[in-house]
C-alpha cells in the first residue's frame, strides 16, 4: 500500500512553516501546501481547530485523522533515517537541546517582534514596553549563537541538522524585526554557509502542490 500524500498546512510568512518546508524539499518527500491566512484567523476556525486544537500552523498530516503540529517535532519526523538527525545520542542530546532553546529564548522574541512589525500589529503602549524586552533578550540569544558559532560550523557536529534549520528560520530574518546582525559575524557566516546548501529554497519560495485550504478541510472529515 502506497502511503498518503503528506498535506503541511502552512503560511509563506511563517518561520516555523518555512523550516518544514525547507525540510520536506531537501529530502525529496513530496507533498500538498494549503496555505492558511493568519491574519485572518483561519487557523481558528471549528474546521481548522479539528486539525489543530492549538489554532496554529504548521500542521503536517500524515495520513487520515493524523495530524503532527509543532514545527520543531516536525521536523524530527521528517528527519528520521536523514543525515539531519544525528546517530549518535549526544549529538541526539545536543540537537534536542537547541530545539527547545529556539522554541523558548530565541523565536518567542526575535519572531515576535518581526511579526509585530510585519504584520502591522498596532503598537499600544503594553507591546512597545513588551518589545524593549523582546529585542534585549534576542539579542542576548543571538550573542549566545555568535559564541558557539565562532568556533564551528554547524550548531551540532560536523554537518547540518534540525538544529541549524529551526534556528536558520527566524535568525535569517531577524533583520525584519530590527535585529541588526552586523554584531554577530560569525552568525551571518553560518547564515551563508545554510544558504548555499545545495536544493536551498527561500522563505518566499512556494514548493509542493498548493491546495486552498476549503478544499484540503473538506477532506479531513
Ligand atoms: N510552537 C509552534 C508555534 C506555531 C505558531 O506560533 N504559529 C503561528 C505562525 S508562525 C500561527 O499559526 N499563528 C496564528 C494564530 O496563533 O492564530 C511551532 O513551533 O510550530
Amino acid at each position: 500500500m502506497t502511503a498518503p500524500m503528506l498535506r503541511l498546512y502552512d503560511n509563506l510568512s511563517s518561520g516555523n512553516g518555512y523550516k518544514c518546508r525547507w525540510l520536506l524539499t531537501q529530502v525529496g518527500l513530496p507533498f500538498e501546501r494549503v496555505e492558511v491566512d493568519i491574519d485572518k484567523a483561519e487557523s481558528r476556525t471549528p474546521e481548522f481547530l479539528a486539525v489543530n486544537p492549538n489554532g496554529r500552523i504548521p500542521v503536517l498530516r500524515l495520513g487520515p485523522h493524523d495530524f503532527l503540529a509543532e514545527s520543531n517535532a516536525i521536523l524530527r519526523w521528517i528527519a528520521e533515517g536523514t543525515g539531519f538527525w544525528p546517530d549518535n545520542r549526544r549529538d541526539k542530546a545536543a540537537v534536542l537541546q537547541w530545539l527547545f532553546w529556539e522554541q523558548y529564548s530565541h523565536e518567542p522574541n526575535i519572531a515576535t517582534a518581526r511579526f509585530w512589525k510585519t504584520h502591522r500589529f498596532e503598537m499600544t503602549p503594553e507591546r512597545v514596553h513588551a518589545l524593549v524586552l523582546k529585542r534585549e533578550q534576542g539579542h542576548f540569544a543571538l550573542a549566545q549563537m555568535e559564541t558557539h558559532l565562532a568556533l564551528r560550523d554547524w550548531l551540532v557536529g560536523e554537518r547540518c541538522t534540525i538544529a541549524d534549520i529551526a534556528l536558520y528560520a527566524y535568525t535569517h530574518v531577524a533583520e525584519e524585526g530590527g535585529f541588526d546582525l552586523d554584531r554577530y559575524p560569525a552568525v551571518r557566516r553560518w547564515l551563508d554557509r545554510f544558504a548555499a546548501q545545495p536544493g536551498h529554497i527561500a522563505i518566499t519560495d512556494r514548493p509542493g502542490t498548493e491546495v486552498p485550504l476549503a478544499e484540503a478541510l473538506a477532506t479531513e472529515g
